[in-house]
């Protein structure tokens, strides 16, 4: 049985921040830009008790709470801090996975230290931590990554939480579905319409049914809710797609705005994508509006996508093919994906731990 540690740094950006400069703390504090068209980062508990979250419009955040302090990021920092904590990790495994700047998975099966139980390397991972950087984590251990991530979120803030197996159906039959990996907002929403909110009416629902409604994620639902998730703690990933996005200083609502938009973006994509030397054959649309929901729009070709002028063709199809219904966009994204890949090299699964 293997054992997973999944570690995830308490509201990092923000926690930095308060590190740095102690007089932030008690305070309601968010990282992110203090304009009209700022979005929150990562908000503090403190600002959290008001609502506020993550991708959240500053604007919204001061109306929730009147004497929030919003301060810039400073993403050296995160990042010298992010090399720290792996500095740690690497003292016990070699087995690592990034989610990003403070999360990753841990593989300590087999681990350098010889430490025979997970709680207890999730423990000293979590005080070294502590010592260097004077923050927190919160880390789960279990013997999968679906487990392990749950169980790192439980007790947050500086929690820890240890799923054995033999408990493992138990804690998945409490859990709510959306805690489930890979359901979001909507995905629960269908679930709730099927009358499944907890892992244990998932795991009485047929497979058929699941696939029916969900498609491949629907056998991914029906392993997680039997505590079923084998896959792998993967170290190097092929890079999946290439993209970039804008906000713009206003909200755009005409046709023939947001295509004169698609332009500039489309270029920067062009220059992104040779940086990179990335070649996808898949044109994502990402169209963000000014009430924050968003729709994406795709185009899949058989050669790779290089040209500006294809590029900038395919998003104004795409774009035009769109049903604004009178909404206006705050955000355009252009991404190309399905790369072509090298055999032998692992891939990143089609579903990653994004936020
Ligand atoms: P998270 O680990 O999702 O959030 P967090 O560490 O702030 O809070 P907690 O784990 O305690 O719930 O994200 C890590 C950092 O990534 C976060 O501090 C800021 C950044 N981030 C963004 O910039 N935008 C986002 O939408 C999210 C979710 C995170
Ligand atoms: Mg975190």
């Amino acid at each position: 049985m293997r054992k997973i540690i999944h570690v995830d740094m308490d509201a990092f950006f923000v926690s930095v921040e308060e590190h740095d400069n102690p007089a932030l703390k008690g305070h309601p504090v968010v990282v992110g830009y203090d304009g009209p068209r700022g979005v929150v980062a990562t908000a503090n508990y403190e600002a959290r008790k008001y609502g506020i979250h993550s991708a959240m419009a500053v604007a919204t955040a001061h109306k929730l709470c009147p004497n929030l302090i919003v301060v810039e990021g400073h993403y050296n920092r995160y990042k010298e801090v992010s090399a720290q904590i792996h500095s740690i990790f690497h003292d016990y495994t070699e087995l690592i996975e990034p989610l990003s700047l403070d999360e990753a998975y841990l593989d300590v099966t087999a681990n350098k230290k010889a430490i025979p139980l997970a709680m207890d390397i999730a423990k000293e991972i979590k005080q070294r931590i502590f010592d260097t950087t004077g923050l927190t984590a919160s880390a789960g251990a279990s013997y999968c990554k679906f487990l392990a991530k749950v169980a790192s979120d439980y007790r947050k803030p500086n929690g820890l939480c240890v799923v054995h197996p033999d408990k493992a159906i138990d804690f998945i039959d409490k859990l709510r579905v959306e805690r489930f990996w890979g359901v979001g907002e909507k995905t629960a929403e269908r679930m709730h319409a099927l009358g499944i909110f907890n892992g244990q009416q998932l795991r009485e629902a047929p497979l058929t049914k699941l696939v029916a409604e969900f498609g491949k994620m629907g056998k991914v639902f029906y392993d997680f809710a039997r505590g079923k998730d084998e896959r792998p703690v993967v170290t190097e990933w092929v890079r999946k797609s290439v993209g970039c996005e804008r906000t713009f200083a206003e909200d755009l609502s005409t046709y023939e705005d947001l295509q004169q938009k698609l332009i500039p973006l489309a270029t920067e994509l062009v220059r992104r994508l040779e940086k990179s030397q990335f070649k996808g054959r898949t044109l994502v649309l990402k169209i963000k509006y000014s009430d924050f929901r968003q729709s994406t729009h795709s185009h899949t070709g058989t050669t790779p996508l290089e040209s500006l002028n294809e590029i900038v063709q395919i998003a104004t199809r795409l774009l035009s093919d769109t049903h604004l219904n009178s909404r206006s966009v705050r955000l355009l994204g252009l991404t190309v994906t399905s790369p072509f890949v090298p055999p032998n090299i692992p891939i990143e699964p089609q579903l990653s731990f994004a936020w």
